[in-house]
């Protein structure tokens, strides 16, 4: 079969340095069984090229995926590829399905893939087309021959330690390492060694969290960077982006990756850490074995706020970990929330406050959005501006959902970059989000 997976933009994101590394997985996995397969993913190519080059894609199996932010062009997308392709078998799959009702994606789409798509998809192929009612492995809402709609549950999680390294012959690797190169000066490459969280902070949505942190074999994920770094040698791949939720939180695994990353000696890498996961060996051995930087999810810097988006941190504890990173030479980045409900003027101050004294090398302010599903969402569900699952492409990322917020956040996220740059670190990174309109 000829298999094409399609990742349509999200409004705000035009060419990206990251790939999607879960596509890049199930399309290995479709390429062991013997099919053509293809990536189209806007990140790429950025916006124009991708609506152009969705006209050219010719498939058998088509499968639309993305963020809730990503729907209406997963539908856009969905719709022109069924005119090039009529015949096809076409499905939407990713995070923002959880988010509408089947029945309204099933109108454009022969089936949606809810979970994980590895197994699932992969399972279902197997059979070869027209895919009868009764060969749905769980995982999929599909129309069936009477134009009822079935459903075989959500998708069981993977097993992290049997998939294969994505695709990466289907990437045009070039184009993203390129845009990094743009913008950081250096190519990066992005890896996840884990998936799932532990954690429960109301505004993330968990619904592909649960189960666990799944972490992959240490030498499984050494070999992909040094596959990926002798492949793409020549484009001056310089650094790994581990992009692990939960990446640190084993103290014994991450032990052991760091000494197999020492080992090799060739690697810079940075990381997704929370402030609870630090400790003065662990990072001095991280940064022993290439460790350059860590972002953490600071979010904001009132000890109640933490409490009540149950971060299960403290500021304190963000405190002792930036000390600790820049006593042992590990930059640490901080990861910034506003726009929460229950946030007050006093709230920035405290968070201009918080950031004098852990001097970060880096911010990213966002604006916090109230996915649908996410405890926050239930609990602010009257002071959530009525639009429905497509209506958040419109919002995010630069503008409130919430009805009654007690700060500007326009204002609010101005004065906080302002602050950063001429009271903090003047030679810091503030992350900004460019708009397409
Ligand atoms: C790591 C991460 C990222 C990384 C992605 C890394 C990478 N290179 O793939 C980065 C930082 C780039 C990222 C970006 C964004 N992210 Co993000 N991210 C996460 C995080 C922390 C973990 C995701 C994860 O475990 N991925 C593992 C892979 C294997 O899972 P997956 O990507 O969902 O893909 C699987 C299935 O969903 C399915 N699938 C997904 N897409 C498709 C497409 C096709 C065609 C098929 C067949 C299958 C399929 O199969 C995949 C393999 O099993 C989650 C939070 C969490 N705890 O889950 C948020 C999360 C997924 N992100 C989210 C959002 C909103 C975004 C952004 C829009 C944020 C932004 N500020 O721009 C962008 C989207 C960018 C874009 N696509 O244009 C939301 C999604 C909410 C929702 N309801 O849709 C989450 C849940 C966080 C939150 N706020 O709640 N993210
Ligand atoms: S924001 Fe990060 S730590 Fe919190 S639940 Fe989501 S993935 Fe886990």
């Amino acid at each position: 079969m000829r298999i094409a997976l399609i990742l349509p933009p999200a409004r705000h994101v035009d060419l990206a340095e990251f790939c999607p590394l879960g596509v890049g997985i199930i399309a290995a996995r479709l390429k062991a069984l013997g099919h053509t397969v293809s990536i189209l993913d806007s990140g790429a190519w950025g916006q124009v090229k991708f609506w152009r080059m969705l006209d050219d894609v010719e498939a058998d199996v088509i499968g639309i995926g993305g963020t809730i932010v990503q729907l209406r062009a997963m539908v856009m997308a969905a719709r022109i590829a069924r005119k090039r392709n009529p015949n096809a078998w076409l499905f939407f799959a990713g995070r923002g399905v959880f988010s509408i009702n089947e029945e309204t994606l099933l109108q454009d789409a022969d089936a949606v893939l809810m979970g994980e798509g590895e197994d699932a998809v992969s399972k279902l192929v197997e059979n070869g087309l027209p895919f009868s009612d009764d060969v749905f492995p769980p995982g999929w809402t599909w129309k069936d021959k009477n134009g009822g709609v079935r459903s075989s549950g959500i998708a069981p999680l993977v097993d992290v330690t049997k998939q294969p390294f994505p695709a990466w012959d289907l990437y045009p690797l070039e184009n993203y390492m390129n845009f990094a190169k743009s913008t950081r000066g250096y190519a990066t490459a992005h890896i996840m060694a884990s998936r799932g969280c532990v954690h429960h902070c109301t505004f993330c949505d968990r619904k592909m969290s649960e189960g666990g942190v799944r972490r992959r074999p240490v030498k499984h994920v050494t070999d992909e960077m040094t596959e990926m770094a002798d492949r793409y040698s020549k484009h001056d791949l310089n650094e790994f982006y581990f992009f692990d939720p939960s990446f640190m939180s084993s103290r014994e695994w991450s032990a052991q990756l760091y000494k197999e990353l020492a080992n090799l000696g060739k690697f810079n890498w940075g990381c997704l850490a929370r402030v609870d996961d630090i400790e003065k060996n662990a990072l001095l051995n991280a940064k022993g074995s290439g460790c350059a930087y860590m972002n953490f999810g600071v979010e904001t810097g009132s000890d109640r706020i933490l409490k009540e988006v149950a971060k299960g941190v403290t500021t304190d504890q963000i405190k002792e970990a930036f000390s600790l990173c820049h006593e042992t030479g590990v930059k640490p980045g901080a990861l910034l929330l506003i726009g929460l409900p229950q946030e007050t003027p006093e709230d920035i101050d405290a968070l201009k406050n918080l950031l004098k004294s852990i001097r970060p090398a880096f911010i990213n302010i966002s604006i916090v959005c109230p996915f649908p599903g996410t405890a926050m969402a239930k609990q602010f569900k009257d002071d959530i501006l009525p639009v429905d699952a497509f209506g958040y492409c419109d919002y995010f990322p630069e503008r409130t959902m919430f009805k009654n917020l007690k700060i500007d956040t326009t204002s609010a996220f101005n004065d906080i970059a302002r602050f950063y740059k001429e009271e903090v670190n003047p030679k810091g990174y503030v992350n900004r989000i460019t708009f397409l309109g």
